[in-house]
């Protein structure tokens, strides 16, 4: 057996050169809780074919990467209770033993570009987090983003995150940050995070295009499209900022550390706003698949490879 397995669908698409969007699958298992992660799963794949794409839930399973979800898999997946979050560093090692687990932004890279995907679509990813300067707590993530040639769809890395670091680091490690129709970073649950984003760009082709000439020139890594959540979805910075800093008190009078960090932020974002946070939540990921979707058809029709230069 394979080490990637991929559902008849999914190869089907891939082997025709159709539209795929690959979808991580910690935010059914971490960020969202049950029945809501399934609910918010399924409609997040039900975008992605609204737009003509075909999506791609990835996670492991008995020690394999499974890329796209049969019937029955994403709900085994959003019913399972203490499944291991799987990044870079634990992806093999978890697979080795033969385990199942849910893959976090760079895994689902890692799964996505074995499998063929070029196009992905998340919430937030991980970034830069608030007194990382004391905890040294930065998200593989973003050097996932500087070596792993995917086009990621996010609305803006988690504003419980420290974002002028988090841009920073993105800069440092070559990764394009990409405002969608936007000139402001989106922050997640709010449309505009106060900072300037690094690049704008109007239309799909533009950013299959990037993305190929990158590959064409021969630079490593993936792009950071950021799509503000939609107006209506939205809660404003104003009102968002002092629940987040709560909640980031809380985790270090907690002394929460590592991987359980952003779910223990979310979590407590979840409860101060009364569930209105988990609303705009899965307003914004929607919002991101059926983006992603129509860039994955602009990079079915992009033209490939680019000449090389010599
Ligand atoms: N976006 C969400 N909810 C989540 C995550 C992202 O809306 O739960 C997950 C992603 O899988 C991301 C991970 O890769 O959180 C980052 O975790 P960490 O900060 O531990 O690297
Ligand atoms: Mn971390």
């Amino acid at each position: 057996m394979p080490l990637v397995t991929k559902s008849p669908e999914v190869a089907a698409a891939l082997a025709e050169g159709r539209a795929v969007v690959a979808l991580e699958s910690t935010i059914v298992t971490h960020g969202l809780t049950w029945p809501r992660n399934l609910e918010t799963a399924r409609k997040v794949e039900a975008a992605v074919r609204a737009e003509g794409a075909v999506p791609a839930t990835i996670a492991v399973r008995g020690g394999r990467l499974r890329v796209g979800m049969e019937a029955g898999e994403l709900e085994d997946l959003a019913r399972a209770s203490g499944i291991a979050k799987l990044s870079r560093a634990d992806l093999a090692s978890q697979m080795a033993l033969g385990g199942d687990g849910s893959t976090t932004v760079a895994a689902t890279m890692i799964g996505a570009r074995l499998a063929g995907i070029e196009c992905f679509a998340t919430g937030g990813v991980g970034g830069v987090h608030r007194g990382a300067e004391r905890s040294f707590d930065v998200s593989a993530d973003l050097d996932e983003l500087a070596k792993t040639p995917v086009t990621v769809v996010c609305a803006g890395v988690k504003a419980i995150l420290d974002l002028p670091k988090t841009l920073e680091a993105l800069e440092t490690r070559g990764v394009p940050v990409i405002g969608w129709r936007t000139e402001a970073f989106p922050a997640f649950w709010s449309r505009d995070s106060g900072l300037p984003c690094p690049l704008r760009m109007d239309r799909e082709e533009q950013v299959a295009r990037a993305h190929r000439l990158r590959a064409a020139l021969g630079i490593a890594g993936g792009q950071l499209v950021a799509n503000p959540i939609p107006e209506a979805a939205e809660i404003p910075r104003a009102e968002i900022a002092p629940v987040i800093d709560a909640a980031v008190a809380q985790a270090e009078a907690e002394g929460i550390s590592g991987k359980e960090v952003t779910p223990f932020l979310l979590a407590h974002v979840v409860e101060a706003t009364q569930g209105r946070s988990l609303d705009a939540n899965v307003a914004l990921v929607e919002n991101n698949a059926r983006l992603a979707a129509r860039i994955a058809l602009a990079l079915a029709e992009a033209p490939r490879p680019y000449t090389k230069a010599r």
